[in-house]
């Protein structure tokens, strides 16, 4: 008689002895996941057909952990892959990768169409609420999803360009996106590499600014200038100011980049003499709450440039994110003399309640609104209003992006102060702003 081996409880490892043990949900690698890629490829090598990979993750997976636990996030996990696994077509091959991410396989694509059915499908059969010990649930998911387009694709590369799919999704809040929806020029760039090209540059004092002037309406005269951040990397070539913006917030050097923009501006107004105006630079929300550049604009002594030639431009979005510590903030600004411009006004959700009660001087009114001027009565209706009621709080008003001079007209009429945009001037390099001023050539009402 064979004598069965027996367990004692003292035989099991801690996590087995444990009550909540085992849920039975087993992740796979990704080395493993790559090999079924790679023979789905090599499956459809002699044929038309493309593979399909999409990865589906849980969004806010911690806050299920944190909140309900580990038992109960990896119930979670199971019913949702057994849900994936029954709904979808048995030909696809669903595998956690995670507790929050799976991988789908599409082994036999023939259009591009169907990976966008497969994705609303994944939505839909996810979509309905789990029930998890007695407590209901919906789960979002972000998916990113990448295809075989090209025919010499490898597994690893094929799984890079869904593995950046997702994470464009996650960087524009965007509910899923497949590789060849990426904008050309952002693959060209790898985030990283140019997160440490930027931090160089930063460091060597490369960025630079461009100016572009504001015009009163009624007589012409330049009453500033906006300042615009400018980059080449001798790596990548030159890098849009949204990308370079968007590298600095992630990359955490938005405070340095901020720094080296207020100092741009100081040097040129000191630079520029008897010809120097008013700057106004544009602030992320991101270094709204940093005390250290509050007390570096605060040193009036090293500025060389009076605080009252100083506008900070916030946008409507940034104000509203933190309402009660811009209000704070704001307020400080403003009593060391810093004049405050609400930026791409009517884009953001900004209410009447802070509109009151903000410490501000100016509002600028998106330019969204006034290059619409003159195809649409309402845009004008738009503008007219938000200048009335800018007027009635004390506000000076700019309408920016004005390309012509109808438009120009029109903002006139609709009662702007200000305008700003291409029929007056491009954003100009600190040189040429000096010439242009001396050729005084710009339009005149
Ligand atoms: O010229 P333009 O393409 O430069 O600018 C694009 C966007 O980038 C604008 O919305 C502008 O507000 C923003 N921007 C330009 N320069 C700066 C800067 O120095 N700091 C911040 N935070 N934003 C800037
Ligand atoms: O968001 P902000 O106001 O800071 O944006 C300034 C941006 O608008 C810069 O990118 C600048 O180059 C751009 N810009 C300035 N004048 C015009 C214009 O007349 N038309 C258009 N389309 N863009 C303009
Ligand atoms: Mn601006």
């Amino acid at each position: 008689m064979v004598s069965q081996p027996t367990t004692s409880i003292s035989d099991l490892s801690p996590l087995e002895q444990c009550e909540c043990g085992d849920i039975g949900f087993r992740t796979v690698p990704r080395d493993d996941v790559l090999c079924r890629l790679q023979t789905m490829l090599s499956a459809n090598a002699d044929t038309p057909l493309m593979v399909g990979v999409v990865l589906v993750q849980i969004n806010q997976y911690q806050r299920i952990l944190g909140s309900y636990g580990y038992r109960f996030a990896a119930m979670l996990s199971k019913m949702m892959l057994k849900r994936l696994n029954e709904k979808l077509p048995s030909k696809v091959t669903v595998i956690p990768l995670s507790l929050a991410e799976f991988v789908v396989l599409l082994p036999d694509l023939k259009i591009r169409q169907q990976l966008g059915l497969a994705i609303n499908k994944i939505r839909q059969i996810v979509f309905p609420l789990f029930s998890v010990l007695g407590s209901s649930f919906r789960v979002n998911v972000t998916i990113g999803a990448s295809y075989s387009v090209d025919r010499a694709v490898q597994a690893p590369e094929l799984m890079r360009l869904a593995d950046s799919a997702l994470l464009h999704a996650y960087d524009g809040r965007l509910p899923q996106c497949i590789h060849d929806d990426i904008p050309a020029e952002e693959n060209e760039i790898p985030f990283l590499a140019l997160q440490l090209d930027l931090e160089r540059a930063l460091a060597q004092n490369e960025i630079g600014s461009v100016f572009q002037p504001k015009v009163d309406v009624h007589t012409g005269e330049v009453v500033g200038v906006e300042s615009l951040v400018r980059w080449t990397s001798p790596v990548f070539g030159a890098i849009r100011p949204d990308l370079i913006i968007a590298t600095a917030e992630r990359g955490g050097l938005i405070n340095d980049l901020t720094f080296q923009t207020l100092n741009n501006a100081i040097l040129q107004y000191r630079r520029w003499g008897e010809n120097a105006v008013p700057i106004a630079v544009n602030l992320s929300p991101e270094v709204i709450p940093d005390p250290a550049l509050m007390r570096f604009i605060g040193r009036r002594n090293i500025w060389g440039m009076p605080v009252e030639a100083l506008t900070l431009e916030i946008t409507e979005t940034a104000f509203m994110e933190n309402p009660e510590k811009a209000m704070e903030v704001f307020s400080e600004f403003n009593e060391m003399g810093i004049k405050l411009s609400m930026d791409d006004f009517g884009t953001g959700y900004s209410s009447f309640e802070y509109l009151k009660n903000i410490p501000i001087q100016e509002i600028k009114i998106d330019r969204a609104f006034v290059d619409n001027m003159r195809n649409d009565r309402k845009d004008r209706l738009i503008v007219h209003t938000i200048a009335e009621l800018a007027h009635g709080l004390g506000l000076r008003v700019i309408a920016e992006g004005v390309e012509d001079a109808e438009t120009y007209h029109l903002a006139m009429e609709a009662g702007c102060d200000v305008v700003q945009g291409y029929f007056i001037s491009r954003p100009l390099p600190p040189d040429e702003f000096v010439e242009w001023l001396r050729r005084g050539d710009w339009y005149r009402p």
